[in-house]
């Protein structure tokens, strides 16, 4: 009786294991490109600019030639709200919004990740080295329910 026991078990494992209640639910990637050399316009795409709420993989590469870039998440009251600028610093101040993650000093060429848990509302994205944000690196991200 020993051994019928036994492959029972076993049986009710490999079930357990093949059940399709047990597969994670994979994130939503968004590939986001940004893009512009000095003096000329920059900018920041994302290949979908609304997603459903969850955990959302941004999937970055800076398409430049020879211009650093980087991609800040800010979660905004709603999609009308600007950010305050450091005009003199040509930047906006970090210290007046809250980042949810960034990927920090992407050289030309580079690529890089970050996830966040996402929930229903206006973000924005932008790239915070000095005078990018003004020349155009900012774009609103849509979280739907
Ligand atoms: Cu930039």
């Amino acid at each position: 009786m020993t051994i019928g026991k036994t492959i029972t078990a076993a049986a009710f494992l490999a079930l357990i294991a093949s059940s399709p209640s047990f597969a994670a639910t994979s994130p939503v990637t968004i590939h986001v490109s940004l893009a512009g050399e000095g003096g000329s316009a920059m900018t920041i795409k994302l290949d979908q600019s609304t997603v459903k709420a969850g955990k959302i993989v941004f999937d970055v590469t800076n398409e430049a030639m020879s211009e650093d870039h980087e991609l800040v998440l800010i979660k905004l009251k709603d999609e009308k709200q600007t950010l305050p600028l450091l005009k003199d610093k040509h930047r906006v101040d970090e210290h007046k919004i809250k980042s949810l993650g960034e990927v920090a000093d992407l050289k030309p060429g580079d690529h890089g990740t970050m996830t966040a848990m996402l929930k229903p509302g206006a973000y924005e994205l932008m790239c915070n080295v000095k005078g990018h944000y003004e020349a155009g690196m900012h774009t609103v991200l849509t979280v739907t329910k």
